[in-house]
Parts: C-alpha cells; sequence; structure tokens
C-alpha cells in the first residue's frame, strides 16, 4: 500500500528524537513510512504559472497574485514543517519563522534577476530564497544540515545563499551583509552589465555601524542598491522605541543624499510595485534608495521564543495584517479564481511541501572529517611574468608588486584610505592612480568594516580587489568581515574569496598604542585567511603578489619601520609556487634563531656579530604555517630562540615554540626561549617604548646567555 503523505502526517509520525542524537541510519529505518514513493519530483516546481517576470518586466495583478500567493503559501507551509521538525529534533540550531513577513519577501525580490543582480537575504525572507533559485528541497535539507545542503551542513538555518548565482551567503551578524552588495553591484556594472542590488536589514540591524557605512558607501560610489528595511517593530525583545528615535528609518536617507520611502510590508502588490518603482528609478539615476516595509512577525524571534513580551492586544492587531489570508482574498478578487481553485493549488503546494521532505529525509548525513582543503580553495596560476629591479626601498617594492599587479590584471583594483592621490599614508602607493585610473586606484570613506564587505563582494562577481588598512591598528574594525565573513566564505559556499589586504604595520617609529601594532597573532587565529609577514624587497614583492594571484583572502603585514630604511634587489623568477616557504637568512650550527618582521634585521645583526654559528630563519608564511625546515633547522643545532616584537601574548613566537617541541622534544637540547616586548599597550614616548622592544643587543645578550649554559 502506498505510504499516507497527505499534509501533517510525516511530522505527525516522526518520533521525537533526542536532541543528542543526530539523524542516523536507525532514525532513516524508522522512517520507512515515507518511502521512494513519495520521491517523485513535482511537476509544478519551478512554480512558473505564471512565469515570474523580472526586471524590467512588470507583471498586472492578475499574474502577479497567483505568483505570489503561490509562493507566500510555499514558504507558510514549508517553514511550518520545519518548525515542527525542529521541536522534534529534525532540525537543528533554530528557525526563526517568516510568519508575517512573507509580503514583503515576495514583493521585493519577485523583479530581481537571479545570476545577474546582487542579492543578500536575512532570517525572514524564506519565500526570497524559494523566489530567486532555491528549491523546497534544497531549503530542507539546508536546515537539517545534511549531506545535500547548499553549505554541505557547514553552516546552518538561514545562514546560506547561492554565492554561484550572486544571492549571497548571509553570516548571522546583522548589518554585515549590507556593504557585500555594494560592492558586488559596484564591480557587477564596472565589468559591463546592468545590475541592481537587493540587500535586507530588520529594524534592529539598521542600528549597526555597518547600515550607516553600506549606504554611505553605495551613494558616495553612486551603487544602485535597494536597502529593504524589513520594520517587524522587534528586534528579538526589544520594541523599536529602544532601537531608534526617529519617525521612520527611511528618513535616514536624507542624511546620505538618496530617497527613501515606507510602505506597507503586509501588501505585496504595494512592495511589489514600489520595487519596481525603485529600480525604475535607480536605472536612471544610479544611487541606493531605502524602502521601509512595515511588516508583523506573527511568532516569537525564533522557535525557542514564546514571545511573551508582547501583548495580547498586539497579537490580535498584528494577526489581521497577516499577508497569506489578505494575498488569498486577492488572489480570487484579482484573477477570477474560486476557493475550489484556490484550495487545489494550496493541496498542490502542499505535496510539493511533502515531497521536499520526504527526498530530504533519506539524505545521507555530511561526511566527517572536514580538512584544510576544504578551509582553503586551490587553483592559483604556478607561474607569472617574471620581474627585476635594482637596490629598492621595501617601500618601493610595496610600489612595483602593486603597479605589476594592476599593469597585468585589468580585474584587479586597489582601494583604502588615501590610496589615490596621496599614494597612501606611507607613499607606497604613489603614482599608482596616475597610471592606473581613478577607477582603479580607489579612495575609501572612513569604513573599513564597510571597505572590507565592499571587497569580499566584489570579488564575488570577478573583481580582484586590494585593500590597504591605513595603519594595521585599524584592522581590528574589519574584524567580523575579514575574520568571520571572508575567511569562512569558502567553506561555507564553496566559491572562492580571493583578496589581498596589506597592513602596514608594527613599531618602532613613536607612534604610540593605536599606530604601532602587528596584529599578526590575532589574525591567526582566524582559520581560512593566509598571512605573509615579508622582511626584504624581494619577500615584500613576492608575498604581494602570491597573496594576490592566490584565491584565498590573503594579508601580507608590512612591517613600516622597514619601508624606508631596508633596500635591496627584487628578482622575481615568476614561479609563484616557490614563494609560500619560510626564509633562511645564515646558516648556523649552534642555535636557530627564529624572527619576524623587523626583528628579522636585529636577529641577522646580533648572529653576525656574535661568537656563534646562528642560523636565523623567517617563517614567512604565518599561515598555514609550516615550520618543517625550522624543525629540522633544531634538530642540527639543538637550540631554538624565537624574537618577537610584540608582547608574549599577542604574538606568534609562543605557537612556533610549541609546534617545534611537539614536532619532537628530543630534539631540544636546552630550554627553548622566546624574546618578546612586555605585555603591555605600546607606549608612546620613545625611551618607553625602547626600552622592553627586543634590539640585536638584546636579543645577542640572549644568545649569549644561552650558549654559554652549554
Ligand atoms: C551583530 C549581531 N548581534 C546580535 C545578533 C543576534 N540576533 C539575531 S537576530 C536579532 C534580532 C534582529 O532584529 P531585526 O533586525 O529587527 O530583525 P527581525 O528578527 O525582527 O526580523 C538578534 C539580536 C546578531 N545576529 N548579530
Ligand atoms: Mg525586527
Amino acid at each position: 500500500m502506498a505510504p499516507n503523505l497527505d499534509t501533517g502526517s510525516l511530522a505527525a509520525s516522526l518520533p521525537e528524537l533526542h536532541p543528542a542524537i543526530c539523524l542516523a541510519g536507525a532514525t532513516l529505518a524508522q522512517l520507512g513510512a515515507v518511502g521512494s514513493a513519495a520521491l517523485k519530483p513535482h511537476p509544478a516546481y519551478p512554480l512558473s504559472s505564471p512565469a515570474v517576470v523580472r526586471f524590467p518586466g512588470r507583471l498586472a495583478k492578475p499574474e502577479f497574485y497567483p505568483a505570489a500567493y503561490t509562493l507566500m503559501y510555499l514558504s507558510r507551509r514549508l517553514e511550518a514543517r520545519l518548525l515542527e521538525l525542529y521541536e522534534k529534533g529534525y532540525v537543528k540550531g533554530t528557525v526563526t519563522s517568516s510568519a508575517g513577513n512573507e509580503a514583503a519577501a515576495v514583493g521585493m525580490s519577485m523583479p530581481y534577476r537571479p545570476g545577474k543582480d546582487i542579492v543578500s537575504l536575512l532570517h525572514r525572507d524564506f519565500a526570497a530564497h524559494l523566489l530567486l533559485g532555491a528549491t523546497p528541497y534544497q531549503m530542507v535539507c539546508q536546515y537539517m544540515a545534511n549531506a545535500d545542503s547548499p553549505t554541505h551542513g557547514r553552516e546552518g538555518n538561514a545562514h546560506h545563499g547561492d554565492a554561484n548565482n550572486r544571492r549571497l551567503p548571509m553570516i548571522s551578524h546583522l548589518g554585515k551583509m549590507l556593504s557585500l552588495v555594494v560592492g558586488g553591484t559596484w564591480a557587477a556594472r564596472r565589468h559591463g552589465g546592468e545590475a541592481f542590488g537587493l540587500s535586507v536589514i530588520g529594524d534592529g540591524g539598521s542600528s549597526t555601524g555597518e547600515f550607516h557605512e553600506s549606504l554611505n558607501l553605495a551613494s558616495v560610489h553612486k551603487v544602485p542598491v535597494l536597502f529593504v528595511v524589513q520594520n517587524n517593530h522587534y528586534s528579538f525583545s526589544t520594541p523599536t522605541s529602544a532601537q531608534y528615535n526617529c519617525r521612520r528609518l527611511s528618513d535616514r536617507a536624507q542624511g546620505y543624499g538618496i530617497s527613501g520611502r515606507t510602505i506597507d510590508g503586509t501588501d505585496a502588490w504595494e512592495v511589489y510595485t514600489a520595487v519596481c518603482e525603485a529600480l525604475d528609478a535607480m536605472r536612471e539615476n544610479p544611487l541606493p534608495t531605502i524602502l521601509e516595509c512595515m511588516t508583523v512577525r506573527l511568532h516569537g524571534h525564533a522557535a525557542y521564543d514564546k514571545a511573551e513580551y508582547i501583548t495580547q492586544q498586539q497579537r490580535d492587531r498584528w494577526q489581521v495584517r497577516d499577508p497569506l489570508p489578505s494575498t488569498r482574498r486577492k488572489l480570487q478578487e484579482f484573477c477570477g479564481r474560486g476557493e475550489s481553485d484556490t484550495v487545489s493549488l494550496e493541496a498542490m503546494v502542499d505535496e510539493e511541501v511533502q515531497s521536499a521532505l520526504s527526498k530530504a529525509f533519506l539524505v545521507a548525513r555530511p561526511k566527517p572529517p572536514v580538512k584544510r582543503s576544504s578551509v582553503f580553495a586551490s587553483s592559483s596560476p604556478a607561474a607569472v611574468k617574471p620581474y627585476q629591479a635594482k637596490k629598492v626601498k621595501n617601500g618601493t617594492a610595496v610600489n612595483h608588486a602593486l603597479d605589476y599587479i594592476l599593469e597585468n590584471n585589468p580585474r584587479a583594483f586597489l582601494t583604502g584610505l588615501d590610496v589615490g592621490t596621496y599614494g597612501s599614508a606611507f607613499k607606497t602607493c604613489k603614482g599608482l592612480i596616475d597610471r592606473h585610473g581613478a577607477d582603479r586606484v580607489i579612495d575609501m570613506p572612513i569604513c573599513e568594516s564597510g571597505t572590507m564587505g565592499f571587497a569580499l563582494g566584489a570579488s564575488q562577481v570577478g573583481a580582484e580587489p586590494i585593500v590597504e588598512f591605513q595603519f594595521a591598528d585599524f584592522s581590528t574594525e574589519a574584524v567580523t568581515q575579514l575574520g568571520l565573513n571572508a575567511a569562512t566564505w569558502y567553506f561555507r559556499s564553496g566559491r572562492p574569496a580571493p583578496l589581498l589586504v596589506r597592513l602596514p604595520c608594527g613599531g618602532g617609529l613613536t607612534m604610540g598604542a593605536f599606530h604601532s601594532g602587528e596584529f599578526e597573532g590575532l589574525w591567526s587565529r582566524f582559520t581560512g585567511l593566509k598571512l605573509l609577514y615579508p622582511a626584504t624587497p624581494q619577500e615584500t614583492f613576492e608575498a604581494l603578489v602570491a597573496g594576490y594571484y592566490d584565491r584565498n583572502p590573503c594579508l601580507v603585514f608590512e612591517h613600516k619601520l622597514l619601508y624606508w630604511s631596508t633596500s635591496g634587489d627584487i628578482d622575481f623568477d615568476g614561479d609563484l609556487q616557490s614563494v609560500w616557504r619560510a626564509r633562511r637568512y645564515t646558516e648556523g650550527t649552534d642555535l636557530t634563531l627564529v624572527a619576524m618582521g623587523a626583528m628579522v634585521r636585529e636577529a641577522i645583526s646580533a648572529a653576525e656579530s656574535c661568537p656563534y654559528s646562528v642560523e636565523v630563519w623567517n617563517p614567512f608564511l604565518l599561515q598555514p604555517l609550516d615550520l618543517s625546515p625550522i624543525v629540522e633547522s633544531v634538530r642540527k643545532t639543538g637550540r631554538l630562540m624565537v624574537v618577537q616584537e610584540c608582547g608574549e601574548t599577542q604574538g606568534l613566537g609562543d605557537r612556533i615554540i610549541s609546534l617545534v617541541v611537539r614536532a619532537d622534544p628530543a630534539i631540544l637540547r636546552c630550554r627553548p626561549e622566546l624574546i618578546s616586548a612586555p605585555d603591555v599597550p605600546i607606549p608612546f614616548a620613545p625611551e618607553l617604548e625602547s626600552y622592553g622592544r627586543p634590539s640585536n643587543e638584546s636579543i645577542l645578550d640572549r644568545i649569549e646567555k644561552m650558549l654559554r649554559e652549554k
């Protein structure tokens, strides 16, 4: 007998799942009732009756309502089933129900063109995902975190998308997706397409800094992005009275020199027409615009929230505004659909939901282990054009590398603060704007996080960004964008995020705690980033060029003290693969001395002036850290000393020592040593700064002590 698959029966037939048990063979066996008979693909999907018309086409009401209602109903039903599965433990994390928001989600996304426009959606845009390309089956798989989920179970719930089709996968941090849409739309248009952006934020998320940064960026750079604010009166349990103090969130548009509008977000037609009008206007005059959709949230913030903070009166008022019944009525009113027609449409959707669930339940769990190859994308070229230059300073090597990259790669662009006419704070970008133009060497407003998001978004549509932080210290502004968003992008989406990030760093210049940090320790804590720390002009050139061609976010630390005080030749043979290795400066048999950044020079000088045979190394590639040549050196010398400029807990010295010891504790003849600054903020006055800063003298002193003990 065919299994009974009518709506509701599947979840009802499921056993309660203990939260500690993940879905496995045993559970699948219990699901025998939903056998393969359920797996026929539904002919009605994708929902094309009538076909959804994308911008610049526009639907009339009789065509709009069947499409809109079908999607809204599908979204509501599918999410209801996911909530049931959450209750029973099959869905992990949570479900942030879109109930009440479907009109806004459908109306805003229907004119947008999948694969052409740049879109980022939020946690109440389930219907918009379905409209822009996700299938119900994929959505269920995502929530069940199985092997077929769009993120392969690597991210959960609403944190997904389709980067290959410009529906950028969401991260949790509200506001952070907005700047990606600005950068993506900017880059898509730069490469010759008439693309538009759609980015979504809630009333709560509108208080984040990135909301402001993104609107400002889009306005300054004239990028036509529609910023939809879904105002459902609450941010989790916080009412809008505690969130902002203006009349309407769309009024903020004035501050960015753009237009803004507030509409009824529970009326799908009103949202749809407002979005079509906004797209028409953005085509005429490419500027961003704010569309505030006043909507409702019919459930708690998420599956675990009973929303006891919402009064019954409020609930009743919102229930009346539920967009689903009102759209259903309009479907019947404008399309001549009778009740039985509507019911059979709903039955078709219910069947679609059921089929997606049944199919998803048969999918295997994702396979551990997760390897490094799933974190880093491969495929950078093996070799590029060679390059030579005689007697250049480190800062000039930076300039040559950037010039080389911009010259040979039309999709590359350089951005940051004052990189244009001024040539960047340390003059490393001098003249680049004259040689490559203001559309490739681009000054940004002061918004490091927004700039990083902009670059990440641009990288998704084929642009190749190079971002300079004016000082490494300001990179902390972009910790989420770079450390959590860009770094995990490939892991979550399967699409590389090629970014070259430059960090002028380090102390010794009397600049105090906010302009002297290196931050290689901080950035090494984020999986998915590559870190390079060159110390000579040759290394600087190589690091920048290899980091640029690599398909991952690569950070190059450029020590400011070395910019104009170190010189040497550049002889780059074009072999990119051989760049990614530790560097040895002297050979020796008594001690392995490891140094980074400006400490390399101090270490070499100490090694040259001491009576012992010291082998000086620079790991150069700080992440992923491969210490095998350094371990081999210690095997020969039996002694290890690491010198870092920053305080003991801030750098990578401890990690280097730990890795060498763990590789083979027997190779050490004596205790390994770390030379570092004291663990205090970098002080300003020269006497204070130099007091604890390692120098060739202090290194020499420690070398002598260590070797005297032999
Ligand atoms: C930066 C950040 N802080 C906190 C959270 C936790 N969080 C997730 S959704 C949410 C409420 C968002 O409210 P709103 O922007 O109004 O969207 P809504 O949920 O109402 O649709 C909060 C606090 C988060 N995701 N990101
Ligand atoms: Mg809200």
